[in-house]
């Protein structure tokens, strides 16, 4: 099983600032604990961070046959991508949406995901433990096919 992280804007800058909000970990941290779950789970990852929404959206169409599942923070192009809902729309892979911190809690306009309707769910709020969840979520929607 082979599974795809892909990260928004700006996550690169995990662990520089903001860790009241988004914690002290860096994106590579958080991929490294991902991964060393990922091989008790018998799971292929391949981790991917990018500013660009053409790049993001490129990267979920060529998932297509190619990934099982795809664990999506999306960063603020949550909040504002119909070109990011489409692209995940478009190719059927199954897309666990994910935020480190709970989008719901914060200001009004994170309150709104445009990817939610065509993610199979949503995990948000838990920190680095989301990417986790993410990940066991991945390996479930797929067990169950
Ligand atoms: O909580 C999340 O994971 C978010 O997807 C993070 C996004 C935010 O726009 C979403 O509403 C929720 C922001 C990522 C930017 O991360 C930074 C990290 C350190 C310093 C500055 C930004």
């Amino acid at each position: 099983m082979k599974i795809l992280f892909l990260n928004g804007p700006n996550l690169n800058l995990l662990g520089q600032r903001q860790a009241e909000i988004y914690g002290r970990d860096t994106l590579a941290d958080i991929e490294a604990q991902v991964r060393h779950r990922a091989v008790q789970l018998g799971a292929e990852i391949e981790f991917r961070q990018s500013n660009l929404e053409g790049e993001l959206v490129a990267w979920i169409q060529q998932a297509k046959g190619r990934f099982d599942a795809i664990v999506l923070n999306a960063a603020a192009y949550t909040h504002t991508s119909i070109a990011l809902r489409d692209a995940i729309a478009a190719v059927g892979v199954p897309t666990i949406e994910v935020h480190l911190s709970n989008i719901h809690a914060r200001e009004d306009f994170r309150h709104k995901s445009l990817i939610a309707p065509v993610c199979r769910g949503q995990i948000t709020g838990f920190g680095k433990k989301s990417y986790l969840l993410a990940l066991e979520a991945s390996v479930d929607v797929n067990e169950s096919k």
